[in-house]
């Protein structure tokens, strides 16, 4: 394959990344609890975008504010400052909360309704207040706003305190889904003591995306942070391309100038860059695939896929099996997971890749993947 049809496979495979980012629904989240307990430090640590931070606040009700950002499938519902005191604070938040939960589903749009709600208490605070209990136990989904309630117990730095206060919450009996402590960011009791790590993240994303609905799992993952949510996921749709592959079969063995590539390949990758994040730019996504796409289009394959799939086709001119498509396809796809997590938890960046060494870097991880597809 020439460079120009390397450039617009990848244009092709960009554009496609594009409509499917654009089609992605808007996740909904609510996240409330009194001020201070630590809900703008989870969004961000949640969320790929700071959106509490830096996106423009919408007043939705006097207490409420709804966080969006253009070209970003994510709104959050906060509310910053909230103070529970007062005979009929409670009375009110409820009446707020209950008011754009109904809205939303008035309006049977699902980029509009809301899909859950955390609802924040700090665990050093030691205090579960019967406000509280009372407003969860109408909130929650057994009294009929129907939407899924997790309780985060932010600041979570003592796992005692944490397991104590889970206890409690759990004791009321609230018909919330589950009841998760988290410490969103390190905590630094003073410079002679090591700072205690972050975690719960994971477990907060995982509960999070098994009761949202599936409409809207897709955003979730893409906007979220979390990276097993991603590989699991993008798994997913190399699943589907892979059979897709296998279903083809008999494909061709490529000449100089002929393509092993399909569309299921390209609409695959396209995916996987989505799932990952759409902020790189075009030499970037040039320097992740190009390499791999280069191979798996080139003649070094065809001498090298006997030695790897025994019973691979051996001449240009003869095919290569259903499962050994299937395996390319695998490896092509799992290569880019593995590339593209990487660059996530910024072990490696994309200018890493623009040269030989990058490239070579490529190749290995992709033979290697290749290797374990072998059947
Ligand atoms: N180390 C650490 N500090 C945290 C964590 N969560 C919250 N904090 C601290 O607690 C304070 C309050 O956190 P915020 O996230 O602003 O609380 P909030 O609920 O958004 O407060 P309001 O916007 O006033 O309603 C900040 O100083 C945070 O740094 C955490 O997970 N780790
Ligand atoms: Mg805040």
């Amino acid at each position: 394959m020439n460079e120009v049809d390397m450039d617009a496979m990848i244009q092709q495979m960009m554009d496609q990344a594009q409509k499917k980012y654009d089609e992605l629904k808007i996740l909904n989240v609510m996240v409330l609890g009194k001020t201070g307990v630590g809900k703008s430090t989870l969004i961000n640590n949640m969320f790929s975008a700071h959106l509490a931070e830096t996106g423009v606040g919408k007043l939705v009700t006097k207490a409420i504010q709804k966080f969006e950002k253009p070209n970003f499938p994510l709104a959050i519902y906060d509310t910053p400052g909230m103070e529970l005191d007062g005979s009929n604070a409670l009375e009110q938040l409820l009446a707020d909360v209950t008011a754009i939960i109904k809205s939303g589903r008035k309006s049977g749009d699902v980029n509009q309704m809301v899909h859950c709600l955390w609802y924040c208490i700090a665990t050093p605070s030691h205090r579960f207040e019967s406000a509280e209990i009372e407003f969860l136990r109408r909130v929650s989904a057994q009294s009929g706003t129907g939407i899924p309630v997790i309780v985060v117990l932010t600041q979570s730095y003592s796992k005692r305190d944490a397991e104590a206060m889970r206890k409690a919450v759990e004791a009321e009996k609230l018909g919330v889904v589950d009841v998760v402590p988290v410490l969103a960011e390190p905590f630094v009791i003073d410079e002679a003591f090591p700072a205690i790590l972050p975690y719960g993240l994971d477990q907060l994303a995982e509960v999070t995306y098994r009761i949202i609905p599936e409409e809207v799992r897709e955003a979730f993952v893409v906007v979220g942070k979390d990276l097993a949510l991603k590989r699991k996921r993008a798994r997913r749709l190399v699943a589907t391309a892979a059979a897709a592959a296998a279903g083809i079969g008999a494909v061709p063995i490529p000449g100089p100038d002929a393509a092993i590539l399909i569309p299921e390949q390209i609409s695959m990758l396209a995916g996987i860059t989505v799932i990952y994040g759409m902020d790189f730019h075009k030499s970037d996504v040039i320097a992740v695939i190009g390499p791999l796409l280069a191979t798996i289009t080139g003649r070094t394959i065809v001498a090298e896929l006997p030695k790897l799939i025994p019973g691979a086709g051996t001449a240009a001119g003869s095919v290569i099996s259903a499962a050994t498509a299937a395996s390319l396809t695998s490896a092509l796809g799992e290569t880019t997971i593995i590339i593209l997590e990487k660059m996530a938890k910024g072990e490696i960046h994309p200018e890493d890749l623009k040269n030989k060494k990058g490239v070579k870097a490529i190749k290995k991880i992709f033979f290697d993947q290749l290797k374990q597809f072998k059947r």
